[in-house]
């Protein structure tokens, strides 16, 4: 598709392809005698900035709808696979996992969740990931996150995404389809692969086959624990009891070995594979039973220097003949896009009105100074004016102190249009670590992990 002019050579990542020209249209989306997306075009027109019609887009969220519909609450594959945790809107990383994955068409793929929110390209993400569902229903597996909900989409920014995008309609069909993605995976029938781990209402699988996936999660409950439970954050996995409350969440448990043990020894099981958590490195593995060939329980993150500011590392897990590999990748640069998906007229109005702010106070603050210089002109004035003297210096200084409301208005609207979202080179988190050193790094990242703790959390009601 011809893409759009730039008469100005003036792009902000001018190496990135021109977006193409239309939206892509359905009958150049699907391969011709079949009912099939052709993906590979599809990933190029995304990867260009591409946008899709209205009818193309209902097209891939119903057909990956309907493949999620036929899935059971609990998935069983075998190795070789390529484990991928949260992407989070982060599409231009997406295409590298796939890179380093494998190419879909003869690799397995499962997906731990939270494709969407906080990154900018979230829908992107859905687009593509849906073709590839489509295209290997039987190789590309999707689970539900805790972020494929209607409460965390519209606390976050996929909602306004979707809505800046398309409309209101394709986003509630998008959220259907979230309800139809089936919830755990077991692998080789020794690993249990979920978005956030075992809860204390969870004794066998048997349990979450019951479950009715097709709605909004729970606020509590073993559907609520499977998305959004944490593992302690210790090194010997002890905790008071089986399971606690999951204060850092406001919802859910946190579980520790006891738990992990009794649950994995219960199913013939061997280990727990998660997401759910930022991690500096992208993984970590938690060894409470000490040097076993495997952990109880893993965490992988896949979204490298995730919301822009936390420089950690993303990686995905390869099991291979039940061995663990891991992959890291660092940020990818992206088209860049300001705050909310705001045009540049929306965004820029607080800097206008504080040049005019600026220019009014610049006006009133020379009219006072006149005041006092002592001149035949200035004091026709005064004379003219003796007895509305005091009755306009009150207006004056009721002028400037709105002006200076003003002003700290527009400046509160500057912060909320703050750009978090620059355009960034491949390797930021590796010249971070060269420039700060590691500890720096790591204390960086805890830091930001600590500024960011509200976010994490379940919104109340
Ligand atoms: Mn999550």
């Amino acid at each position: 598709m011809e893409p759009l002019k730039d008469p100005l050579n003036d792009r902000h990542v001018s190496h990135l392809p021109l977006p193409p020209q239309r939206p892509l249209p359905i009958d150049i989306l699907i391969k011709p005698f079949s009912n099939l997306p052709c993906w590979k075009f599809l990933k190029d027109h995304l990867t260009q900035e591409g946008k899709l019609t209205k009818s193309s887009a209902i097209f891939l969220i119903s057909q990956a709808r309907f493949m999620f519909e036929s899935e059971s609450n609990v998935i069983e594959l075998f190795d070789p696979v390529t484990i991928v945790g949260d992407i989070h809107g982060q599409f231009y990383d997406l295409l590298k996992i796939l890179e380093i994955g494998g190419n879909p068409e003869d690799n397995k793929y499962l997906f731990l969740g939270d494709y969407v929110d906080r990154g900018h390209f979230s829908l992107e993400i859905i687009f593509l990931m849906y073709a590839l569902k489509i295209n290997f229903p039987k190789t590309f597996f999707m689970l539900r996150g805790n972020h494929e909900t209607r409460q965390m989409t519209s606390h976050h920014n996929f909602r306004k995404e979707v809505l800046y995008k398309y409309d209101l309609e394709t986003y509630e069909l998008i959220m259907e389809s979230f309800d139809a993605m089936p919830l755990v995976c077991v692998i080789n029938g020794k690993f249990l692969s979920v978005h956030g781990g075992i809860s204390g209402r969870l004794d066998e699988l048997n349990d979450i086959l019951k479950i009715n996936r097709f709605v909004e999660p729970p606020h509590d409950g073993l559907y609520c624990d499977l998305l959004w439970s944490d593992p302690i954050d210790n090194m010997s996995g002890d905790l008071p009891e089986k399971f606690v409350h999951n204060e850092n969440r406001s919802c859910s448990c946190i579980y520790g070995l006891k738990a992990a043990n009794s649950f994995l020894k219960g199913n013939g099981l061997i280990s727990i594979i998660r997401a759910h958590e930022v991690q500096m490195e992208g993984y970590k593995m938690y060894k409470w039973n000490g040097q076993q060939k495997f952990p109880t329980v893993m965490t992988i993150f896949s979204a490298p220097n995730y919301c822009g500011t936390y420089k950690n590392k993303g990686a995905v897990l390869r099991l291979d003949d039940s061995t663990i590999n891991i992959l890291q990748i660092n940020r990818s640069q992206e088209p860049f896009v300001l705050p909310s998906h705001q045009n540049l007229f929306t965004w820029s109005v607080p800097f206008i009105i504080e040049r005019t702010l600026s220019m009014l106070e610049f006006i009133l603050k020379n009219n006072d100074e006149n005041e006092n210089t002592p001149s035949e002109e200035n004091n026709y004035i005064e004379q003219m004016f003796e007895e509305m003297h005091d009755h306009r210096k009150a207006t004056l200084a009721s002028k400037i102190r709105y002006a200076s409301k003003m002003a700290s208005k527009v400046k509160e609207m500057k912060e909320k249009n703050r750009l978090t979202h620059k355009s960034r080179e491949s390797s930021d988190e590796d010249r971070y670590v060269e420039e700060f050193g590691i500890e720096k790094a790591i204390e960086m990242f805890e830091k930001m992990k600590d500024r960011d703790k509200e976010n994490e959390k379940r919104p109340q009601i």
